[in-house]
């Protein structure tokens, strides 16, 4: 084969290795002071969840102690996490939300 000939079908294929980001995962926490109506409020605000949506997931977290709110990539996870803390805190009530990475 001279340095002219083109090959068409190369018999070896070079896999490239990007590593996919990992995934994290939003966490509402249940509390004994926060109202419900105020969770369902930061929800909708800060996740852009219907009224009904919003009013499954606080109920999920009030009942079993905490509930996925979404999965996204880690600086979106940690700056809403931290959007709706700051919500909260601002009005005072305990409301707690935590990111972890995805198995
Ligand atoms: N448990 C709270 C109440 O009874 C409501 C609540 C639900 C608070 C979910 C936080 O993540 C939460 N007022």
């Amino acid at each position: 084969m001279s340095d002219n000939d083109v090959v068409l079908n190369p018999k070896t294929k070079t896999k490239p290795k990007v590593e996919r980001p990992k995934l994290y995962k939003i966490i509402l926490v249940n509390d004994d002071y926060t109202p419900r109506e105020f969770v369902i409020m930061v929800l909708q605000a800060v996740f852009r969840m219907s009224e009904e949506a919003g009013y499954r997931v606080m109920m999920t977290a009030h009942k079993l102690g905490s509930c996925v709110v979404m999965v996204c990539a880690r600086d979106i996870a940690e700056t809403k996490a931290q959007e709706a803390i700051d919500l909260a805190k601002s009005a005072d009530f305990p409301l707690m939300f935590t990111t972890e990475p995805e198995e």
